[in-house]
């Protein structure tokens, strides 16, 4: 199975996946997933990078515009050995769908995934204009895998709110569904109108920050929210 894991530049992809990094090499998860292996250098290499940022206390280095590279974690969940490939994408590539209206060329192998994991800030200013653009990329997908524009994918999709930890409480208490169906009604209705299978979360990859806006260390480690369930969901969800 080959997850997708997409977002715009600053949805928090990067440190999702250092803080996943993380608490699998750490295995103090409550979760029954566990980490197989990394598959090959770049992955091994840059994965443990952003986890020992974010274990030290820091933001993960922004992505570089020009650079798109597949990171492959292998997973294992009770006797189900699983591949999960995980693009880091530069949003600016990602724009580039929303501007064009199709999926540029280095992106063409987003359509080739088995799953999406959609991550989206919920503290970006422009929800509007973020709704928009998630609609666009999504259309663009279901274009790729040649789907017309009415038909449904059954390609499992979790929409997944990321910094949940610094949400309002008010919308925090709305819970992942609540707050997509009362802040983006739209986009609710979108996903429940083309994707079959698909499912909201919130997620903190570092479960808290500092006065100074860094990840918080709780008794020296960060200590991330939610971040297994989307995962948990789509390997209950994949096709067989
Ligand atoms: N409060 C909070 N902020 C986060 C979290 N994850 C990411 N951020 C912030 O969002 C910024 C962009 O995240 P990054 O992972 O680089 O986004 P990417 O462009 O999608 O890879 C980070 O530098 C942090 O300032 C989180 O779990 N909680
Ligand atoms: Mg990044």
């Amino acid at each position: 199975m080959k997850v997708g894991s997409l977002g715009f530049a600053g949805s928090g992809k990067t440190t999702y996946l250092g803080a996943l990094t993380l608490s699998l090499l750490q295995g103090d998860s409550t979760s029954d997933l566990v980490l197989f292996s990394f598959d090959g250098v770049d992955t091994t290499r840059d994965l443990t990078q952003f986890a020992d940022q974010i274990q030290k206390g820091y933001w993960p280095a922004r992505t570089q515009a020009s650079k798109v590279s597949e990171y492959t974690l292998r997973l294992r969940r009770n006797e189900t050995v699983f591949s999960l490939r995980i693009p880091e994408l530069p949003g600016e590539l990602l724009e580039a769908v929303w501007r064009t209206d199709h999926i540029p060329p280095q992106l063409a192998f987003l359509a080739d995934y088995d799953a999406y994991l959609l991550l989206i800030d919920p503290l970006q200013d422009d929800l509007d204009g973020a709704l928009a653009r998630h609609v666009h990329l999504l259309q663009g997908i279901k274009r790729a895998k040649g789907l017309p524009r009415d038909a449904y994918a059954e390609t499992p999709l979790a929409v997944v709110f990321t910094k949940w930890d610094a949400v309002a409480d008010e919308d925090r208490a709305l819970g992942a569904e609540g707050f997509a169906q009362e802040i983006l009604p739209l986009l609710t209705d979108f996903v429940a109108s083309n994707f079959t299978k698909h499912r909201f979360f919130a997620v903190s990859a570092v479960g808290a920050i500092d006065g100074a806006g860094s990840p918080l260390l709780q008794d020296e480690r960060i200590r991330p929210a939610g971040i297994f369930e989307p995962l948990e969901w789509l390997s209950a969800e994949r096709p067989r």
